[in-house]
């Protein structure tokens, strides 16, 4: 009896001791994502709000780097989607990046927020993303919220240089360098990009900035990482009713490759939220960028504070757990 009692507690121990784990081990997430002209980001979505409904991540905002005024609709869309219609939204106040043309016929962007419902109208309705980011890291512990980046680093940039307010004393070197414990960018190329990897060169110069004065470690997927990771094939051909997820790949793929679309976004948010093993290794180093070009090269460096992903697992591999994340289909609350 004694002994069936004291398993009993042992158990019990380790049960808790793993729930501990858990909790402590979940990430606190933001998000900054450019919806368009590419639509990663949706699948990136989709991904974050699977291993959110399986507890391994918290969502704390979703912000958007690009200046259309469809970005804040289609990310309310899918917030919504997912069953998260209070998670905060915002944009760009200053000057940002535009670029949303791409597809020919009618684009994702419009059709989103024509399609499904949204309480923000446009973009310009939404708050501004730097007061955002600072409303939420001053609400959380020090050193425990780690930022995604799937777009521009025109938000980033702003909140570097961002004063004391209403939210926090400190200014935004401080307050990130108290709050956030990683930046994970989709950006670049390495070993070099020459022409400029697209989310570093639409707005090289905040690139730039981010990458010399950002306080924190960042890692950094590069272009090479998700270019031959190619899904969205299955989510197309889901059998599912009014999925946002499901009809912008449905729309796009066709246009694109049936075959999939690039999944570059995802593997930053797939490693933002479950850390970098054992899908990749990291390389150590500091990134170099041209403010103007947004050409980049890469030191290595074992002390750097940059570090770049370096693929461990076969592409096809990685898109198969990429395309099952991406098919999960929301939880009721
Ligand atoms: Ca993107």
């Amino acid at each position: 009896m004694k002994k069936c009692v004291y398993l009993l507690i042992s158990l019990l121990l380790v049960a808790c001791g793993q729930m501990e784990q858990k909790s402590a081990c979940k990430v606190n997430l933001i998000l900054d994502t450019d919806m368009a002209p590419d639509y990663d980001d949706v699948g990136a979505m989709a991904l974050m709000y699977a291993l959110a409904d399986s507890g391994q991540v918290n969502v704390l905002a979703t912000v958007g780097s690009n200046k259309d005024e469809n970005v804040a609709p289609c990310i309310e869309v899918i917030n919504r989607y997912f069953n998260r219609p209070d998670m905060p939204v915002g944009t760009p106040k200053g000057e940002a990046p535009s670029r949303t043309t791409w597809h020919q016929g009618e684009r994702w962007t419009e059709y989103l927020p024509k399609a499904y419902p949204h309480k923000i109208a446009n973009s310009s309705e939404a708050p501004d993303a730097v007061g955002i980011y600072r409303k939420v890291l001053s609400s959380q512990p020090d050193e425990s919220v780690t930022i995604c980046t799937t777009g521009f680093f025109t938000n980033l940039k702003n909140l570097l240089q961002s004063k004391p307010d209403a939210y926090s004393p400190f200014d935004g070197k401080e307050l990130i360098k108290k709050k956030v414990k990683l930046l994970v960018s989709m950006a670049g190329e390495f070993p070099e990009s020459v022409n400029g990897e697209f989310n570093v060169k639409c707005d090289a110069y905040s690139a730039y900035k981010v990458a010399q004065e950002w306080p924190t470690d960042i890692i950094f997927s590069g272009f090479e990482i998700g270019v031959d990771i190619l899904t969205g094939k299955e989510v197309a051909k889901l059998d599912v009713q009014d999925s946002p997820v499901k009809d912008t790949y449905e729309m796009c793929l066709v246009q694109d490759n049936p075959e999939g679309r690039n999944s570059w976004d995802q593997t930053a948010v797939l490693v933002a939220i479950k850390g970098y093993a054992p899908y990749y290794t990291l390389k150590k180093g500091t990134i170099i960028i041209d403010s103007i070009s947004g050409a980049n090269r890469w030191i290595d460096d074992a002390a750097g504070k940059h570090a770049c992903l370096v693929e461990s697992l076969p592409d096809k591999q990685m898109a198969e757990i990429i395309e099952n994340y991406m098919k999960h289909q929301p939880v009721t609350k």
